[in-house]
């Protein structure tokens, strides 16, 4: 390697490293119901520099960056080993997105992708793009990643490129080293946000759908959906019921979406979820919480109103402007919640939460009640208790 290359190479790896090592702080002002973090956890600029260059000096004279990385986005997250680990998805500049573990040691700050992406093995029918895993450890022994499958539609009329469809894809591991691929989840419907509940649901496995009508629009699918699966080998969905619906002029009108598999807390399942509207500019994806009953995970019983995070500063620009999208979150032994989510399809960031504060804002936000005059009342009975308080 010449002298001139090698002090390049020293440079961008001596910029990498301080990249991996900068601590992340929580923003002073929060709103009580979790903090954001400084800076955010995952970029482009994070994928290892033996990724993105040849340094063969021979093959690569001009020492160029030979694979180009987009984003770093969309993590489905879980506690191994002491370790916060996220499987993230990463685009390449050829906008095929694959799966890479990265983990760090707080889970806030320095973490470090591992040295090889993974490689999903095909299942028969090859798929053009995988992405957005959700990790579940199931009470079976296994680690589940569930992930959308995307392939060309066939049926696209000719020179119509863009006509995909969208399906489940199904791995899982005892070590994030070795993944088994199972085949994709049978459905009617197109799918995709689908994710596995950590528990046997009567006996059977449990399924978090998002049935849609077409690759982009949600349409006759009516909200985040349950099915019930006799055997995970060959999931097929042959029934399934709404668990969590859309409705007009509210934050997921038009799609929602299950993010992560959801926490189990004394008084219910805490769900994560994305919500989506349309407006002049485009869509825009926020995350909103739920809470299903212990006794029957498919059934509501807390539904505060509105989002839980919007897009905020930085977040609010990207790839896909106006998007946060959470698909990985970690509830620690003592009751820390890391919610992991990317702003804009373009970089993954963190906050933290508790347990009982996620409970809480869910069994005490006011719904939503699908109206101004409904919004108002809700408001002025706030206002008129405060005020009496201040009265003495
Ligand atoms: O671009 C925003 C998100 O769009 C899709 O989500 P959904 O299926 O709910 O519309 C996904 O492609 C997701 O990866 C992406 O972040």
């Amino acid at each position: 390697m010449s002298d001139s290359i090698k002090r390049r190479l020293e440079s961008i790896t001596a910029e990498y490293e301080k990249l991996l090592s900068i601590k992340n702080e929580p923003e002073l002002y929060g709103n009580g119901i979790f903090e954001r973090y400084k800076n955010p956890v995952l970029t482009a600029a994070h994928v290892p520099v033996f990724w993105k260059y040849d340094f063969d000096e021979t093959s690569n004279p001009f020492f160029m960056e030979r694979i180009g990385i987009n984003a770093t986005m969309n993590a489905g997250a879980i506690k191994w080993q002491g370790k916060y680990l996220l499987v993230v998805r990463v685009e390449g500049a050829d906008r095929k997105s694959f799966f890479a573990m990265a983990e760090s040691p707080n889970g806030i700050d320095n973490f470090r992708f591992w040295d090889y992406p993974i490689s999903i093995p095909e299942n028969g029918d090859p798929a053009t793009n995988l992405y957005d895993m959700r990790l579940t450890q199931h009470e079976d022994g296994w680690i589940y990643g569930l992930f959308c499958v995307e392939r060309f539609d066939e049926t696209a009329e000719q020179g119509d490129l863009s006509k995909a469809k969208a399906t489940a894809g199904i791995v899982r591991t005892k070590d994030f080293k070795t993944w088994e691929r199972l085949p994709d989840v049978e459905s009617t419907s197109q799918q995709r946000n689908v994710v596995l509940h950590p528990e046997f649901v009567n006996g059977k496995y449990a399924l978090y759908t998002r049935p849609q009508d077409g690759f982009i629009n949600a349409g006759s699918g009516l909200g985040i959906g349950w099915a019930l699966v006799d055997d995970i080998t060959r999931a097929v969905i042959t029934e399934e019921t709404i668990v969590d619906r859309r409705f007009y002029h509210t934050i997921k009108e038009l799609k929602n979406g299950e993010g992560p598999a959801p926490i189990k807390t004394p008084k219910g399942w805490v769900h994560l979820a994305h919500g989506v509207r349309a407006c002049a500019a485009g869509l825009r994806y926020v995350l909103y919480l739920y809470m299903t009953s212990l006794e029957d995970p498919s059934k509501l019983i807390a539904s505060p109103g509105g989002y839980f995070m919007a897009p905020e500063g930085e977040e609010r620009i990207g790839d896909v402007s106006n998007v946060l999208f959470s698909n990985g979150w970690i509830a620690d032994n003592d009751g820390t919640v890391f919610i992991y989510y990317a702003s804009s399809d373009t970089r993954m960031h963190v906050a933290t939460s508790s347990v009982e504060r996620l409970v809480d804002y869910c069994l005490h936000t006011p719904e939503d009640g699908l109206s101004s005059h409904a919004s108002v009342e809700t408001l002025s009975r706030q206002i008129r208790k405060n005020l009496a308080m201040d009265n003495g």
